[in-house]
């Protein structure tokens, strides 16, 4: 059985750009309720339960034809928002980072050699998700040769699927902001770059490889 895994901080601790009613219902909700729905697929072929879910999503043509959507879709929104709640954090903690950027040279050099400066990189991820239509994420990611590249995935898609490793991402279903930010995405997208953890961002990049 697949579990949901704890907020790895309180519900109040990415206030106030994220407000605590928003995270615990995105947790404790929408993150569970992929849970329960992935265990339910996968209840029709219990053998693949001692699979863990990267390599369900990394060999997604493995999985039964007739469970197969319903992994994409529970087992990604599983996935990808296990890996979101690791890539925030407390604004402090994001504002100590960036106030020392020599902790993390390796990422802000692989993203100055792919997007020519930090600010750069962030006008195209927030041009990327203002312009994601519909529900999905917006992703940095790593592909086979450490080059660094922005993606946009649709519904619970997730990059692992198309042999990309996942660095950095933003939820933008409306349930991620909705009740604080309304129809105003830009607004949320710039707060979530205040709640960057990038320590955990450059540990991603340097790792061999993700397992969740
Ligand atoms: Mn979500």
């Amino acid at each position: 059985m697949h579990e949901l895994p704890p907020l790895p901080y309180d519900y109040n601790a990415l206030e106030p750009y994220m407000d605590e009613q928003t995270v615990r219902i995105h947790h404790d909700k929408h993150h569970a309720t992929y849970v329960a729905n992935l265990n339910k697929a996968l209840d029709k072929h219990p053998g693949f339960f001692k699979n863990d879910l990267h390599k369900l999503l990394v060999d997604l043509n493995k999985v039964p034809e007739d469970i197969r959507n319903d992994v994409r879709n529970h087992g990604g929104g599983v996935w990808n928002h296990t890996f979101f709640w690791t890539v925030i954090g407390p604004a402090s903690v994001h504002e100590a980072q960036v106030t020392d950027e020599s902790k993390l040279i390796k990422i802000y050099s692989a993203i100055m050699k792919d997007f020519g400066s930090l600010d750069s990189f962030n006008e195209k991820f927030k041009a990327a998700a203002l312009s994601r239509f519909g529900s999905g994420w917006v992703w940095l990611v790593k592909d086979s040769v450490g080059k660094l590249s922005i993606v946009s995935t649709a519904n619970q898609d997730c990059p692992v699927t198309d042999g990309l490793t996942p660095l950095l991402v933003i939820d933008l279903w409306e349930h991620a902001y909705y009740l604080k930010y309304q129809n105003r995405r830009a607004e949320f997208i710039d707060a979530f770059f205040k709640l960057i953890n990038w320590e955990q961002v450059e540990k991603y990049f340097l790792a061999e490889e993700l397992h969740q």
